[in-house]
C-alpha cells in the first residue's frame, strides 16, 4: 500500500498513527508529497491533490477518516470507535476534532498567501472558530487507558498541529482537559513517530 503524506500535515498523521497502531509499517510505503506540485502519481489517487491519500490492490482512497477506517477494517480488529452509548458522543467529538484541523489548515494556507492577498477579516474567523471548537471539544473530551479511538487521535492531532504552527494562540486554559489528553497520546510510539515536523 502507498499513503501519500508529508511531515506536517495532521490530517495525514491520523492515518500514519492507525497504521503504526495496526503494525502495518512495514507494509504501508509512506510517500512525501508536495501537494502544490500536482505530481501526476498523486493525483491519480486524489483527484484534489490533497494528502492523505492511499493506493491499495483493492482501490484508492481519500479522506483521512474514511482511510482509517478502511485500514481498521481490512487489516484490523482496531476499535477506532466505542460501541454501543459512547458510539455518537465520539463521532461528535471526532467531527468538532476534524473541524478544528480545518481551521487550523484554513489559515496556515491564508498566511502562506502573498501579504496584500491575505484576508484579516477570514483569518480571524477562522481564529474564532478554531477557539470555540477547543472548548466545546474540551467539554466532551476524557482519556482513556488502551489503543486510543479516532476521536481521541484525531483531537490530540489537532492540540499539537494548533501549537505546532501558531504557538502564540495560547487556548490551553481554555481547554485542559485537551491538554491532559495530548500529553497523555504524545507519549505513545505512534504519536512519537509521527509529530509534526
Ligand atoms: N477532509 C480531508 C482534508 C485533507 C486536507 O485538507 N489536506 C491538506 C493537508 S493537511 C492538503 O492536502 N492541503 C493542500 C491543498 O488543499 O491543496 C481529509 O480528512 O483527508
Amino acid at each position: 500500500m502507498r499513503l501519500f503524506i508529508n511531515s506536517g500535515s495532521p490530517f495525514a498523521r491520523k492515518c500514519r498513527i492507525i497504521v503504526r497502531e495496526l503494525g502495518l509499517s512495514t507494509q504501508v510505503e509512506e510517500v512525501p508529497t508536495m501537494t502544490l506540485d500536482s505530481v501526476p502519481d498523486h493525483v491519480a489517487v486524489n483527484p484534489f491533490a490533497q494528502i492523505p491519500a492511499l493506493a491499495t490492490d483493492e482501490g484508492t482512497f481519500v479522506d483521512s477518516t474514511l482511510i482509517c477506517e478502511w485500514l481498521a477494517a481490512h487489516h484490523g480488529p482496531y476499535p477506532l470507535y466505542p460501541q454501543g452509548e459512547g458510539y455518537w458522543a465520539a463521532r461528535q467529538l471526532e467531527a468538532l476534532a476534524d473541524g478544528i484541523l480545518e481551521s487550523a489548515v484554513k489559515m496556515v494556507i491564508e498566511t502562506r498567501r502573498p501579504e496584500s492577498e491575505r484576508s484579516p477579516s477570514w483569518l480571524k474567523r477562522w481564529e474564532e472558530g478554531l477557539r470555540r471548537g477547543l472548548t466545546a471539544a474540551d467539554r466532551l473530551c476524557a482519556i482513556a487507558e488502551g489503543q486510543p479511538g479516532l476521536a481521541e487521535i484525531t483531537l490530540a492531532a489537532a492540540a499539537t498541529y494548533t501549537d505546532f504552527r501558531f504557538p502564540h494562540l495560547d487556548w490551553q486554559a481554555d481547554a485542559p482537559r485537551i491538554v491532559a489528553l495530548r500529553d497523555h497520546l504524545e507519549k505513545r510510539q505512534s504519536f512519537i513517530d509521527t509529530y509534526p515536523s
